[in-house]
């Protein structure tokens, strides 16, 4: 599947918001992936695709997780929020045949984080939190960041996104404190 593939697929699936962010998220990540050495093509696509059944209902991405072996049953015990990740990564390869595991990875890991990440992961991760229509407190000095370090950048999102969690006496997936353990 090449770019415009995507678009076309996401255009189909996606209401109007949410494929705007994702065009913004595949932009971001394309321009990233040249700033930091990685390949802009796989960003672009990963970032195309990365929230592509984020409106698919919960019991379907559920249905996802527990009949892939390759994702962790955690998830299920973990806000609903965090399943559309794996889960979308698990469409895109048995629905278009996508079978880059960096494409993969980089949409499967977009929400939580992991520790270890690659660059790709890393950009996907970010570029869905700063790409142009996203407006929350303290979005433009993580943009600011992510012009001069691609790791403090992560870091920071990874703080705040935390701090948002602890504040709404939310859980924190392990793997998301992971990731912060790898940058701090
Ligand atoms: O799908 P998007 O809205 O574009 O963004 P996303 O996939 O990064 O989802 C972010 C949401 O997930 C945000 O509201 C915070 C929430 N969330 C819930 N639990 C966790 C979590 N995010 C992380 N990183 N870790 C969690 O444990
Ligand atoms: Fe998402
Ligand atoms: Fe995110
Ligand atoms: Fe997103």
């Amino acid at each position: 599947m090449n770019i415009e593939e995507a678009e076309q697929a996401i255009r189909d699936i996606l209401p109007e918001k949410r494929y705007v962010h994702s065009l913004g998220v595949s932009e971001t990540a394309g321009k990233l992936a040249e700033k930091y050495g990685a390949d802009p093509y796989k960003a672009r696509l990963a970032g195309m695709l990365h929230d592509i059944v984020k409106y698919f209902p919960d019991d379907q991405l559920k249905r996802i997780i527990l009949r892939r072996a390759d994702i962790s049953n955690d998830y299920l015990a973990y806000s609903v929020k965090l399943w559309h990740a794996p889960a979308g990564a698990a469409y895109v390869q048995e629905n278009y045949g996508i079978d880059d595991h960096e494409v993969l990875n980089a949409m499967a890991f977009h929400t939580t984080g992991r520790k270890s990440m690659t660059d790709l992961e890393k950009i996907i991760f970010l570029a869905d939190y700063i790409e142009p229509g996203r407006d929350f407190p303290g979005v433009d000095e993580v943009r600011e960041v992510a012009g001069r370090s691609l790791d403090e950048a992560v870091f920071q999102e990874l703080q705040r996104t935390i701090i948002h969690l602890l504040n709404k006496r939310q859980r924190v997936y392990p793997e998301t404190f992971e990731a912060y353990n790898d940058l701090v």
